[in-house]
C-alpha cells in the first residue's frame, strides 16, 4: 500500500462506517478494514468520493497503511469480538502506536486491555462514543480515556470530528486514564435511562390524570422544550407522541408493545454504583421499570389486583400539567446529581481525576442526553469543583426549592390515583433523605446489633458499642 493513512477504522457496520466517513469528510486519510471484506468495498464504492477512504483487505495491509504513530480504531461488537480483533492487530503494531476501542466496552475490560497492551508499549485508548449512527457521521460526543500522551496524538483528530456545542467547543476532552472514558459513557447511558423514564412518567400522568391525548402531550412537551427542559430526549418524545400509526390511524405510542428492552449499559451503571457504594436510585428505578415492563406474565397475573383505576381530572388539567413540569425538572436534577456523584466516586476510586464540569461540557451536543441544562451543571462544577452534590449548588437548590410543592403534589396525586411513578417518587425520597436531620438508619443499625452483634456508634460519645441483648442489656465497648 502506498498511502500513509492518518487513521484506520476496522469494523465497518453502521458505527464504524459512519465514523470512517466523518474522519474522511474532515480531510483525514482513512484506511478502512472489516473482517468480511465486502463491507469494506461497499463503503469505498459508495462513499469514496467524500474524502480519502482506502480499503485494506487484510490486517497486515491495514497496519502497513497507517502513518506512525499508528492510530487504529476498532468499531466491532463489544466483548469477545473486541478481544479477538485486538489479538489479531496487536502483534503487528509497535511501541508508541494507538489501539482505540470506540465500542461500548465495559470499563473494567478497558482497564484490563490497557494494562496488557501497555506492556507492549501500545497505548490502548477506550473511547466512549455517544450519538448513535447519526452522531458517528455528523459529530458525536466523544469520551476518550487512556494515557495523556495518547490524547496528544489523537485528541486533535477527535476534536475535529466531534459535535460542537453552541459556543463552538468540541464535545470531547481527555476524560482520564485507562477506562475513564468508557466509565463516563456508561454513566451517561445510566442517566439517559433515568431521563427517558422520567419523561415517560410525565407522559403517563398527563394522559391518565390530566386526560390529554398523545398529540396534545406532544404539544405540551414542545412547549417545555423551549424552556429549562430543552433536550434531545424531550424533542424525540414529542416527535413520537405526535406520530400517527399509518396502518391503523391510532396514535403510534398506542400500537407499540409496552415492554421496554435494554442492552445493558443501564444495568452496568447500577451494578457499578452498588460496588462503589453510590446511591443512584433514579437510574436504578429506570432500569427496574424497564425490567418490570418486560414481565408480561407477572403483570397479567397481577392485573386484577385491587386499587384505584386512573381517572382523568374533571378540571384543572392545565394547572396539573404545570405541576408535572416542575416534578419532571426536579426529578431530573436529582438523577443528574446522582450520576455526577457516581463519576466523582469512580474518579476517586480509580485515580482518574475527572473534570466534573468538563463532562457536562462534552455532553452538551452530539450525545443522547444533550440538553440546555448541562450548561448549568458545567457552571456549577466550574464554580466549585468539590461540590458534594449538584443539589446544594445555589442555582439548583433554589429551583428545586421553588419546584418542590408541585413535585410533592404530583407524587401524592399519582399515588392516590394509582399511577406508578417510580422515578419521580424515588427522586423525591432521595431529596428528602439527604435533607433529613436524622434517618431511621439508627434503628436499622440497632437491629443489626440485636441479631448479629454488628455493633453501633453513639451520638454522644466516641467508640464502638454492643448491647448484650440476650442478657441483661448492659452496653459494652466493642473492638
Ligand atoms: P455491531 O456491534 O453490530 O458489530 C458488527 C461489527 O463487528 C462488524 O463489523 C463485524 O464484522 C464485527 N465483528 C464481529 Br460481530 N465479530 C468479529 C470478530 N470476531 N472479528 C472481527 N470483527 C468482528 O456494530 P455497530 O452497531 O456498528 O457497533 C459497533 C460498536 O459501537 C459496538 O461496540 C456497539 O456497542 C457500539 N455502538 C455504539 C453506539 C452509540 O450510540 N455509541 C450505537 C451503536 C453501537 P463482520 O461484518 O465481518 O460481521
Amino acid at each position: 500500500m502506498s498511502i500513509s493513512a492518518d487513521i484506520g477504522v476496522t469494523g465497518l457496520a453502521v458505527m464504524g462506517r459512519n465514523l470512517a466517513r466523518n474522519f474522511a469528510r474532515h480531510g483525514y486519510r482513512v484506511a478502512v478494514h472489516n473482517r468480511t471484506p465486502a463491507r469494506t468495498t461497499a463503503l469505498v464504492d459508495e462513499f469514496g468520493h467524500e474524502g480519502t477512504l482506502v480499503a485494506a483487505e487484510t490486517t497486515k495491509d491495514m497496519v502497513a497503511s497507517l502513518a506512525r504513530p499508528r492510530r487504529l480504531v476498532i468499531m466491532v461488537k463489544a466483548g469477545e469480538p473486541t478481544d479477538a480483533v485486538i489479538a489479531e492487530f496487536a502483534p503487528l503494531m509497535e511501541e508508541g502506536d494507538l489501539i482505540i476501542d470506540g465500542g461500548n466496552a465495559h470499563f473494567a475490560d478497558t482497564r484490563r486491555r490497557e494494562r496488557e497492551l501497555r506492556k507492549q508499549g501500545i497505548h490502548f485508548v477506550g473511547v466512549g462514543i455517544s450519538g448513535g449512527e447519526e452522531g458517528a457521521l455528523h459529530g458525536p460526543s466523544i469520551m476518550p480515556g487512556g494515557s495523556a500522551e495518547s490524547y496528544t496524538a489523537l485528541g486533535p483528530m477527535l476534536e475535529s470530528v466531534a459535535a460542537k456545542a453552541s459556543d463552538g467547543t468540541p464535545c470531547t476532552t481527555h476524560v482520564g486514564a485507562d477506562g475513564a472514558g468508557h466509565f463516563v459513557k456508561m454513566v451517561h447511558n445510566g442517566i439517559e435511562y433515568a431521563d427517558m423514564q422520567l419523561i415517560a412518567e410525565a407522559y403517563h400522568l398527563l394522559r391518565e390524570v390530566a386526560g390529554y391525548s398523545p398529540a396534545q402531550i406532544a404539544d405540551i412537551f414542545r412547549t417545555w422544550n423551549e424552556g429549562r427542559l430543552d433536550s434531545y430526549l424531550m424533542e424525540v418524545s414529542a416527535e413520537v407522541l405526535a406520530h400517527t400509526d399509518p396502518a391503523t390511524g391510532a396514535p403510534f405510542v398506542d400500537v407499540v408493545t409496552d415492554q421496554a428492552e435494554q442492552k445493558g449499559t443501564g444495568r452496568w451503571t447500577v451494578q457499578t454504583a452498588m460496588d462503589l457504594g453510590v446511591p443512584v436510585s433514579g437510574i436504578a428505578e429506570a432500569v427496574f421499570a424497564r425490567s418490570l415492563s418486560g414481565h408480561a406474565g407477572l403483570r397479567a397475573a397481577a392485573a386484577d389486583l385491587s386499587g384505584p383505576s386512573p381517572k382523568p381530572l374533571t378540571s384543572g388539567a392545565e394547572q396539573f400539567a404545570a405541576q408535572v413540569e416542575q416534578a419532571l425538572y426536579a426529578s431530573k436534577v436529582v438523577s443528574y446529581a446522582q450520576g455526577w456523584n457516581m463519576i466523582q466516586a469512580g474518579s476517586a476510586e480509580y485515580g482518574w481525576d475527572i473534570g466534573l464540569g468538563d463532562v457536562a461540557a462534552i455532553w452538551r451536543a452530539g450525545c443522547i442526553i444533550r440538553a440546555v441544562f448541562l450548561d448549568r451543571i458545567r457552571d456549577a462544577y466550574t464554580a466549585d469543583p468539590t461540590l458534594p452534590t449538584l443539589l446544594v449548588d445555589d442555582g439548583f437548590a433554589a429551583s428545586i426549592g421553588q419546584a418542590q410543592d408541585d413535585w410533592r403534589d404530583v407524587v401524592a396525586t399519582a399515588t392516590r390515583r394509582g399511577v406508578p411513578t417510580p422515578g419521580f417518587a424515588a427522586a423525591l425520597s432521595y431529596y428528602d433523605a439527604l435533607r433529613a436531620g436524622r434517618l431511621p438508619a439508627a434503628l436499622t443499625q440497632a437491629q443489626r446489633d440485636f441479631f448479629g452483634a454488628h455493633t453501633y456508634r453513639r451520638v454522644d460519645r466516641e467508640g464502638v458499642f454492643h448491647t448484650l441483648w440476650g442478657g441483661d442489656r448492659t452496653e459494652v465497648t466493642a473492638g
